[in-house]
């Protein structure tokens, strides 16, 4: 087993790995930024290694001082969480190449699925469905580019290769703007990722985010976890995930799920994964596929009992999977409320000095969250601030039980999002189940009109 583990990232995923590690008798190494000496996994970690001051790019995306945090720590592995170089394939090659373990996926997965147009090939081929589109880069052609844009049908969506999570898109409603959107996303591509790949979707307009989680060890078994609904989120930021995925019966869990195992045996992943799907008129559409542990991955923990952190763990050690897909059982239902340090009409980011923090208990609660009363979020990194977990029998029972941890919350000194999370899960609309991803835009347009 791996003895010492370096935690290459920040706030609740570093605090959760860092749990997962303990369990297992691992040792501990925390690296961080001169803003984040006080954050609760740099107190409880066994040793610790400031790697720069508080820009990112100067102390979570600096591959050379975290590698070199891990030579002088002596760590077997590093654990680079969500976000920062969590989907970055050159870390995961240095990494490697410096002779210690990445927790995730070989680089060249990563890279793979990196490229938005290589990752719809791959899973195109081991027979995921995906939405009906270019099928490959476009060329400059504009004839052959009207001609495309007529066989898949109107709206259209041009996406840039090396975008991804809602950066770099543009829906197309009719022939007419077709080239000139062509054109204008692919110098945005450009400029924004200095890659300039395009592709074509048909562009659905009322889908939800559904997605499946998987596990895949270094020796060919692969397992899926289900599903999770993901479609309540303003500006492709999420804020309430859900498994399972309202109104997906176990058929089509079933189905999908083990088009996404075979998948993973097909490209011979490794680690834990998820497949992103839109999801319409009681159809799968494969869009992207993320290598890294995701931020909502505990509601799927709580209603399969996998600790997927764990698992992450494990498999980078080397070890096979302890399941079958027979001994993965969905069990009741699980909601996740993202908190954030926020401005609870303006979004606008809120740190600052946390006077008084309170965490809700009970029956199927779990949080997630670095907060502690006397801390202060930095204004210079992501506002989630805590996540709060509940799980019940049923869909509603959890429901409830959120409302009741909402109202025992307490984060004083600075704003949340607290307030939209009790409105959210008393919405009817999200009650009944199955809210498509346009949802909490146009609720919260309405409320201000
Ligand atoms: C789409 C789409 C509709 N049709 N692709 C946005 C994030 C990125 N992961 C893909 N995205 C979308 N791709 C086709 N062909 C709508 C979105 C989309 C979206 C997807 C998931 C969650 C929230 C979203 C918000 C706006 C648009």
């Amino acid at each position: 087993m791996l003895d010492k583990i370096l935690i290459a990232n920040r706030g609740e995923i570093a605090l959760r790995v860092l749990r997962a590690c303990r369990e297992m008798g691992i040792r501990t190494v925390a690296v961080h930024s001169t803003a984040d000496r006080e954050q609760q996994h740099v107190l409880l970690a066994d040793e610790t290694v400031c790697i720069g001051p508080p820009s990112s790019a100067d102390s979570y995306l600096n591959m050379p001082a975290i590698i070199s945090a891990a030579e002088v720590t002596n760590a077997k592995a590093i654990h680079p969480g969500y976000g920062f170089l969590s989907e970055n394939a050159d870390f995961a090659e240095r990494v490697e190449s410096s002779g210690f373990v990445f927790i995730g996926p070989r680089a060249e997965t990563i890279r793979l699925m990196g490229d938005k147009v290589s990752a719809i090939r791959a899973m195109k081929e081991a027979g995921v469905p995906c939405v009906p589109g270019s099928g490959g880069p476009l060329g400059q052609n504009d004839k052959e580019n009207l001609r495309l844009g007529r066989e898949i049908g109107y709206p259209i969506i041009i996406k840039a290769a090396a975008g991804g999570g809602g950066r770099g898109m543009r829906v197309v409603h009719e022939e007419s703007e077709l080239l000139k959107a062509i054109d204008l996303t692919r110098s945005e591509a450009k400029s924004g990722f200095g890659d300039d790949t395009v592709y074509m979707e048909r562009y659905l307009q009322n889908p939800r985010h559904v997605e499946i989680q998987v596990l895949a060890d270094e020796h060919g078994n692969a397992i899926h976890l289900g599903e999770r609904d993901c479609s309540m989120q303003r500006r492709h930021q999420k804020i309430i995930e859900e498994a399972p995925a309202p109104g997906i019966s176990d058929e089509q869990r079933q189905h999908i799920g083990d088009i996404c195992t075979q998948a993973c045996q097909r490209i011979n992943y490794r680690g834990a994964g998820t497949f992103e799907f839109l999801f319409e008129d009681g159809e799968f559409f494969f869009i992207e596929m993320n290598t890294r542990v995701q931020v909502e991955h505990p509601v799927t923990e709580m209603i399969t009992g996998v600790d997927i952190v764990n698992q992450q763990i494990r498999i980078a050690a080397g070890e096979k999977l302890p399941y079958r897909q027979a001994d993965i059982v969905v069990r009741g239902h699980a909601v996740e409320c993202r908190i954030n340090a926020e401005h609870p009409r303006t979004f606008v980011p809120s740190p600052g000095r946390i006077n008084h923090y309170h965490a809700p208990g009970g029956p199927g609660i779990r949080v997630d969250s670095h907060l502690y009363s006397g801390y202060a979020v930095p204004p210079f990194y992501d506002s989630l601030v805590c996540k709060l977990i509940a799980h019940g029998e049923t869909r509603a029972s959890a429901l409830n039980r959120m409302h009741t941890a909402l109202g025992e919350l307490v984060v004083e000194g600075i704003e949340t999002n607290a307030e939209l999370h009790r409105i959210l899960v008393r919405d009817e609309a999200f009650r009944a189940g199955g809210t498509n991803i346009h949802y909490l835009e146009k609720k919260l347009a309405n409320s201000t009109e």
